[in-house]
Order: C-alpha cells, then sequence, then structure tokens
C-alpha cells in the first residue's frame, strides 16, 4: 500500500518533478507497479562515497521524493573517497588487491569512525528534508574474513540479518545501511560497498537494484552513456569490445553474475543522483539499464 501524501506543497513538488519526466500515464504505470510490490522487494540502492561527497543535495531530494509517492528504497553506502582522505591524515598509507583495501587494525579504527560520520551525513541530510531515515551501522552484514593473510580486517558476506531492514521498512523508514561487517566472534569488518550491495540483493530479491555513480552509467568508447545492456543478446559483444577497460568490464561481470541469479523482471540501473526518479519512472530512463 501507498502511504498518503499530505500536504499541498510535496504535493505540487511531485506533480511538477513528474510532468518534467514523462507521460502520466508512463509515470502513473511504474508507480503503480512499484507499490504493489512488497515493501523489501522494491529497489536495492547503492551510493558510492563519491556521491555522498559530490552529489549528497541531489541524492537526498531523489530519496526524499520516493518517500513522498509511497515508496522506501533500502540504500547501502560506500565511503571509498572520505576513507582515502582520513588514512592518508592519519599518515596509514593506502594499499588495495583485486580493488579491496588492505585494512591493519589502525585502519578500521579510521573505516569505522569515517563510516559512522557518513552514514550519519546521509540520514540526517534525509531528515533535514523532513524524510524518515534510519542508521543502520552494524547487524545486518555476517562475515567471514576474506583471506586474513592478504587483506587484513577485510569481510566477505556470509549472511544478511533482515530484521533491523524490516522494522526500519515497516515504519517507513528507508533504512540507510553502512557496509561493515561482522563475524560470529564479534570482530568488526571492512567490507566493500558493492559486495554489500550485491549480498542484500541476493537476500532480498529486489525488483530493481539501482548502483548511483558520478558517471551516471557505463560510459561507452567515446565517453557517451550506453542507454541500456540487454545481457543476453549483447553481453559477449560488449565484452569483447577494445575500448571496455578493466573497471567496467568488472562491474559489469558483476551484474551479470548478480542478474543471472534473480527474477527475469529484475533488472540493474547506473545512474546518478538527479536523474533517479527518471531512471524509475519512465521507459526512455537515464543512465545505463541492464537487463537479462
Ligand atoms: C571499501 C569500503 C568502502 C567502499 C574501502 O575500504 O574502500 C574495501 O575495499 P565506495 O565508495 O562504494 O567504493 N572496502 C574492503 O566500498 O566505498
Amino acid at each position: 500500500m501507498m502511504s498518503p501524501v499530505h500536504d499541498l506543497q510535496t504535493r505540487q513538488t511531485i506533480v511538477r518533478l513528474l510532468s518534467s519526466m514523462g507521460s502520466a500515464k508512463e509515470i502513473s504505470q511504474y508507480l503503480k507497479r512499484f507499490s504493489q510490490l512488497d515493501a523489501a522487494r522494491f529497489a536495492v540502492v547503492k551510493v558510492g562515497g563519491a556521491v555522498l561527497r559530490d552529489d549528497l543535495a541531489a541524492l537526498t531530494s531523489s530519496l526524499a521524493f520516493l518517500q513522498d509517492v509511497g515508496l522506501t528504497p533500502i540504500v547501502v553506502h560506500g565511503a571509498g573517497p572520505q576513507l582515502d582522505a582520513e588514512l592518508a591524515a592519519a599518515g596509514i598509507e593506502k594499499r588495495t588487491v583485486d580493488g579491496l583495501r588492505v585494512t591493519s587494525p589502525q585502519a578500521l579504527a579510521v573505516v569505522r569512525r569515517v563510516f559512522h560520520r557518513q552514514n550519519l551525513t546521509l540520514v540526517e541530510a534525509l531528515q533535514a528534508q523532513d524524510a524518515r531515515a534510519t542508521s543502520i551501522v552494524s547487524g545486518v552484514f555476517e562475515a567471514d574474513y576474506m583471506d586474513r593473510d592478504t587483506f587484513g580486517l577485510v569481510g566477505n558476506v556470509r549472511g544478511v540479518q533482515l530484521a533491523p531492514i524490516q522494522a526500519s521498512l515497516q515504519a517507513g523508514s528507508i533504512p540507510v545501511i553502512a557496509s561493515l561487517g561482522e563475524t560470529a566472534g564479534g570482530q568488526i569488518l571492512n567490507v566493500n560497498a558493492d559486495y554489500a550491495a550485491n549480498a542484500l540483493v541476493r537476500e532480498l530479491r529486489p525488483y530493481k537494484i539501482v548502483f548511483l555513480t558520478g558517471t551516471g552509467g557505463l560510459l561507452d568508447g567515446e565517453g557517451r552513456i550506453i542507454d541500456s545492456i540487454n545481457l543476453t543478446t549483447e553481453y559477449a559483444q560488449l565484452m569483447a569490445q577494445p575500448w571496455i577497460d578493466g573497471g567496467m568490464r568488472l562491474k559489469l561481470e558483476q551484474v551479470k553474475q548478480l542478474l543471472d541469479g534473480l527474477p527475469p523482471a529484475s533488472s540493474v540501473s547506473i545512474t546518478r543522483p538527479a536523474q533517479l526518479a527518471k531512471e524509475l519512472f519512465t521507459h526512455k530512463g537515464s543512465g545505463t539499464l541492464v537487463r537479462r
């Protein structure tokens, strides 16, 4: 059930935003489809640390907008650039293996502090816009050591505790989850936020999976955003392109793996915060839509 939209000002904002995006009919169709889903099945939205740093206002208003129309996305966030900066300031040298940050006990103290602060930054920004949001920095990701000798205090998600998320959704509040994990023995571990998002998605099997990034989509050889990718017909051909770089190859592989385990209707969108509503509510979308 959609929650009612109360005040006139919110309603007017919604109408203005929606009418600038696409036809009323198209938008109503999407809204109806999303509203019929169980709250936990609507969307998992992964927010990179760069988005928190560079695009917080657009992120906040896009998420608040979804809540205004009765939809509650589940947000999981990283803090990569903030960690780079704080660790450098603490004199801790950066080392990554396969894109994962090698995390010493000294580094973990900084990681925990930065994750807490970034989490609160987003929650407080949402609350300042009268959106309801719940800060969740522990109790969701059950983790094992990835490989302690290589990575130190880095976790691989073994299980997901849904109770804190469900409690937040039931209150109509946006769960805002930091990608910190915890071992069975109570050790906190640093978890890559994409991995955390993927683990959530595998558990919840949402209709929409959204990665919010600074670039706003996957880019082709000329730096233009690729509109849509059909994995069944285009994956092999795309992966063979000379212009596809390492990062994008990895992202695409991850997205394929993720979608292979989900219902056929699920899709992944890679977009920027200001375009979130357009991506969700219009056929044309904005950013890159990946389907099986
Ligand atoms: C990541 C967690 C933050 C993250 C890190 O320390 O950078 C590992 O690499 P973004 O902004 O989403 O990249 N963890 C183990 O993933 O943030």
